[in-house]
């Protein structure tokens, strides 16, 4: 009883979420009425019994067509308002929202209305929320370096409104090094760097990303358990993980949330966080990650403590802000 109300109380920092993964399916056919966009489900309840995923690649080809219904400034508002409502029920204080510019960009919206649309309702989130919230923007690694360059490009009007930089989207075949040039000149720039790596791709994608993408911190990175040199390397240098177990669970990277490693991450001492990544999508957001984890894995209190500090040590945030929860 007073675990579940520690963790439901807690502060929390939440460093991954990909903000077109908290599209409700109701808030995907209000918008589809609203912009007149056709989808390819009659309903609500149709859309979500879609929602049974067999891997990454399953869930990424249902969660493209979700975004399709976003066309304007106010879409991306609403979208992520929905989303900071949601979380400071769940006592987020802190978001470093990932977004994906070439899902939409691909459709001929632009990349100012995309980050309009967010970064007002980031603004909105500290005074109506209190969340202190922060855009990383992410590249999509199933296309090419060319059209990577290319959303840098049109990104640098808005570089001020960004605080980082993600890669995402579909993992094995497309390696880190494929955007070596592209992190090269976003560090350049001033960005914080971050990679998906090590969800279903090997522990050599984890040591990319640090190596040739100097990532500050690595999304998922669960499969680092299988090379012990890369677990201490992780240890050593203290760099966060975004784990984030309900996805998992559902993309069927661990058979059962009780088969996940968090607890043997943990205990080899790395810095580990709990996230929801897309909770529209994999059944819950930051409460229900850290509740459903807590009971399948049989993790303590010391344990929550220590990952909502990870968690804040990790974030981006200024050292005032993380100083307030650590
Ligand atoms: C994602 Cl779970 C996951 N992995 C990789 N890319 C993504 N984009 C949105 N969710
Ligand atoms: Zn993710």
């Amino acid at each position: 009883e007073r675990l579940p109300e520690l963790l439901r109380s807690m502060p929390k920092a939440e460093l991954h979420i990909h903000i077109e993964g908290s599209l409700e399916p109701e808030l995907i056919f209000a918008l589809a009425a609203r912009n007149g966009v056709a989808l390819p489900y009659p309903d609500v309840d149709s859309l979500r019994r879609a929602y049974a995923f067999t891997n990454l690649q399953s869930f990424l080809d249902i969660y493209y067509a979700g975004a399709s219904v976003l066309l304007r400034e106010q879409d991306f508002y609403d979208m992520a308002q929905a989303y900071f409502r949601r979380a400071a029920a769940d006592k987020v204080v802190c978001a470093e929202i990932f977004f994906d510019p070439q899902t939409h960009t691909a459709r001929g919206v632009a990349m100012q209305v995309v980050i309009d649309g967010l970064h007002r309702a980031c603004v909105d989130a500290k005074k109506d929320f209190g969340i202190d919230a922060s855009l990383i923007l992410c590249f999509l690694r199933h296309l090419s370096e060319e059209d990577a360059f290319a959303t840098l490009e049109a990104a640098k009007p808005y570089l001020d409104r960004i605080i980082g930089v993600g890669l995402d989207s579909s993992e094995l075949g497309h390696p880190p090094e494929k955007f070596a040039r592209v992190f090269a000149q976003c560090r350049e720039l001033g960005l914080h760097v971050v990679a998906h790596a090590g969800e279903e791709g090997p522990p050599a994608y984890i040591h990319a990303a640090l190596d040739v993408l100097h990532a500050e911190r690595i999304d998922h990175g669960v499969q680092a358990i299988h090379d012990p040199a890369l677990m201490d390397r992780l240890a050593r240098e203290r760099i966060p993980l975004t784990v984030c177990p309900l996805s998992n669970q559902k993309l069927c990277v661990f058979p059962n949330l009780a088969d996940h490693n968090i607890g043997a991450l943990l205990a080899a001492g790395l810095a580990v966080t709990i996230n929801s990544d897309d909770p529209a999508y994999f059944g819950g957001y930051m409460n229900d990650n850290f509740l459903q984890t807590f009971a399948a894995t049989g993790l303590d209190s010391d344990a929550a403590y220590q990952l909502s500090r990870n968690a804040f040590e990790g974030s981006f945030a200024d050292a005032a802000t993380k100083q307030r929860y650590i």
